[in-house]
């Protein structure tokens, strides 16, 4: 999928451009399933990068506190209350920088992957940059998914994050695949980007080699004290848009409708997930922030007649296409060397 096939798919009427989405989806997913995956935040706050919509960034006076890597014993009976209600993803997510092999904290992580891999719900972690070692070990230990947002495009990511670069990100991503586990990568919507923006992250997402597992598609919950904080909400036809767009150019990857379904009303909820999206979190709380009321969306999943989707925790990552080059992105795409 190119730049231009996404902006003549963005420029369709919103009826055509859903109506293309929904026959898509409905040759690649089973109409009617969307997954819950349930967040936790194991190691919170206190981190060293600037991202400007994060309140887990030291750097701004947000309100989160600085938390210590959780016991394994505590995160396991959050995983296990995770899966008596329904999910069948756990993702675990640290304000991390990145992890190292070697370290306490690593080694803490492994056992807590371990542990969580043994209930049999897909297990996705989000830690920040990984070395090829430290994705084998990941792998290793039971790890099904690596989440490691690009965010925006490539362009607009320096006005949004100055400690670490679009090219380290694409590096973890292709550590990542090149040991075997699937990416979950996505972005955020409503950080002050173009439509172009969009239409680029995009573009950078369908062109993965293998192509991502799942693309979270987060609407920027503007957290008191970050750079951030006063963005204007979204145009819910533009996040509709982009899930529709999500949709075609990824035909094979779960759309997951991610932060700020707080904010989105049941309607464009459900428009959403007519255009595509068939992943939601699911529980009260996100990272750090808020999301809807269990009780709120199961109301709302039954009211569309939605199924929840079967777990599969033997998920093997999306193949690479030998014909084409291997890695996150073609590099002229990004003018990156990932
Ligand atoms: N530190 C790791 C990293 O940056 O990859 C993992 C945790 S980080 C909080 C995971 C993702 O959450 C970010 O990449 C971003 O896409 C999303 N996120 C963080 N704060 C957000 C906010 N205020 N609104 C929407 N999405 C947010
Ligand atoms: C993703 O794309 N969204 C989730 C998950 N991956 C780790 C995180 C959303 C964080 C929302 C803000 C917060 O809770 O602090
Ligand atoms: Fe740290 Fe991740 Fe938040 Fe950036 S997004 S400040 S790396 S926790």
């Amino acid at each position: 999928m190119t730049l231009q096939d996404l902006q003549r798919l963005h420029a369709l009427p919103l009826f055509e451009l859903l109506k293309q989405a929904r026959e898509t989806h409905e040759r690649h997913w089973p109409a009617g399933e969307v997954q819950l995956c349930t967040l936790l935040s194991i190691k919170t706050g206190g981190c060293s990068e600037d991202c400007s919509y994060c309140a887990q960034s030291a750097r701004y006076n947000s309100g989160v506190e600085a938390g210590r890597l959780m016991e394994r014993e505590a995160v396991m009976e959050r995983a296990l209350a995770a899966s008596k209600n329904g999910s069948t993803r756990f993702c675990m997510g640290a304000a991390w920088r990145g992890v190292r092999g070697g370290t306490r904290r690593f080694e803490q992580v492994l056992d807590i992957v371990r542990d969580v891999s043994s209930l049999g719900m897909e297990v996705c972690v989000t830690l920040g940059e990984l070395g090829p070692e430290e994705a084998r070990r990941l792998r290793e230990a039971g790890v099904t998914a690596y989440n490691h947002n690009l965010d925006t495009s490539p362009e607009h990511y320096p006005n949004i994050v100055t400690t670490h670069t679009y090219d380290d990100r694409l590096r973890t991503i292709r550590n990542v695949q090149d040991a075997g586990m699937s990416v979950c990568c996505g972005g955020i919507l409503g950080l002050g980007e173009t439509t172009m923006d969009r239409l680029r992250l995009l573009e950078i997402l369908a062109n993965f080699n293998p192509p991502p597992e799942s693309v979270p598609i987060n609407s920027l919950m503007p957290m008191p004290g970050t750079p951030l904080a006063e963005n204007q909400a979204l145009d819910p036809f533009e996040l509709v848009r982009m899930i529709a767009l999500a949709r075609i150019a990824i035909p094979g990857a779960k759309v997951r409708l991610s932060a700020g379904r707080t904010r989105l009303s049941d309607e464009t909820q459900a428009l959403c997930f007519f255009a595509g999206a068939n992943s939601i979190f699911y529980g009260e709380k996100l990272l750090t922030a808020k999301n809807p009321a269990v009780e709120k969306d199961r109301k709302l999943l039954a009211s569309l007649g939605l199924r929840t989707q079967a777990p599969n925790p033997g998920m093997e990552a999306p193949e690479a296409d030998p014909g084409r080059p291997a890695g996150p992105a073609f590099a002229e795409a990004c003018g990156a060397s990932a």
